[in-house]
């Protein structure tokens, strides 16, 4: 099988499993579970519940206890995408190639529904238990999965964004890489992290994973940053454009163009070979972190 084979195999086992742990459409509060369906179900890459996966094996994991923590990142980086649409952060329409949670459901059940997947994520994650109860393996995955989706991370991320746009700040580089690195690559470090963990890789080889998933987070901000330039509506599933009508700071208006393809391309590197260092490098996880340098969605 070639990569793109590989990568066909891997998505459909992710959507089937996020079938089987997304709710029934039923009961008096029916339509924040369409809502949440609605938005899980919109496709998307994937990557970080393949991240996980990938990073599991890599460190011979074999078991399930890996699957509802696959399904809980992908409802966290869901519920994300939910609120960062809505019309008191970027007010997007489009994502994913269909109109946004709010723009269907309004704005309200847009929040709730973020609100539930969020929710719904640990409760699914907890599921883990079920098939290692009181493992301390489980426990310091959940941990990671808490903090690094918290005010330690991604939303601590998001606020100083937020902040720094309302404001018009001019940004220093080391404040954009600390927006980057927890908006962003705090939640491809997890999966990578927890992949590891739950297969019961040591220290060491987690803290090689954390870096690993900062270089190769900070790098596919970047290019989330090209994209905005460069793409278009159809290969990207939403109007392009939105960083420079909203004034925002990004890697480009900081560095230029060059300078950003630059540093992208030298931070993917670096983050296959250091999973070399750990014997990793002939891996599909080594050729899909090679594959979002030059992604195009
Ligand atoms: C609202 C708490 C809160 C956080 C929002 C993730 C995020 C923080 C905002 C989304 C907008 C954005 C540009 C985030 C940076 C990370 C990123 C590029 C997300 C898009 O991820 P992909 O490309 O999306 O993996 P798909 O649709 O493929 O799943």
């Amino acid at each position: 099988m070639n990569f793109e084979e590989e990568r066909k195999e891997r998505l459909e086992r992710i959507e089937k499993l996020l079938c089987e742990y997304l709710p029934e459409e039923e009961g008096l509060q029916k339509r924040i579970m369409e809502a949440i369906n609605y938005s899980v179900l919109a496709g998307g890459k994937r990557l970080r519940p393949m991240l996980m996966l990938e990073s599991y094996q890599l460190f011979g994991g074999k078991e399930k206890v890996i699957e509802p923590f696959m399904a809980a990142i992908e409802m966290i980086h869901t519920y994300s995408l939910i609120h960062d649409d809505l019309p008191a952060m970027d007010n997007d329409l489009y994502r994913r190639g269909r109109k946004t949670t709010h723009a269907v459901y309004g704005e309200a059940m847009a929040i709730l529904a973020g609100d539930g997947l969020l929710n719904l994520a640990y409760e699914t994650a907890a599921k883990a238990f079920l098939f290692k109860p009181g493992d301390e393996t489980v426990e310091r995955a959940f941990s990671i999965l808490l903090s690094k989706a918290g005010i330690y991370g991604m939303v601590g991320g998001q606020t100083v964004d937020v902040l720094a746009e309302k404001e018009r700040l001019r940004l220093t580089k080391e404040q954009l890489l600390y927006i980057h690195a927890n908006k962003t690559a705090a939640l491809i470090q997890a999966p990578l992290m927890i992949g590891a963990v739950l297969a019961g890789a040591d220290t060491k080889a987690v803290e090689t994973m954390e870096k690993i998933g900062y270089n190769v987070g900070i790098a596919f901000q970047i290019r989330d940053d090209i994209l905005d330039v460069t793409g278009t509506l159809e290969e990207l599933g939403k109007p392009i454009g939105s960083d420079k009508e909203q004034g925002k700071e990004t890697y480009i208006t900081l560095f230029g163009m060059e300078a950003a393809r630059k540093d992208e391309e030298k931070l993917s590197q670096e983050a296959i070979s250091k999973l070399g260092e750990i014997g990793a490098k002939e891996t599909f996880l080594a050729e899909l972190i090679g594959s979002l340098i030059n992604r195009r969605k």
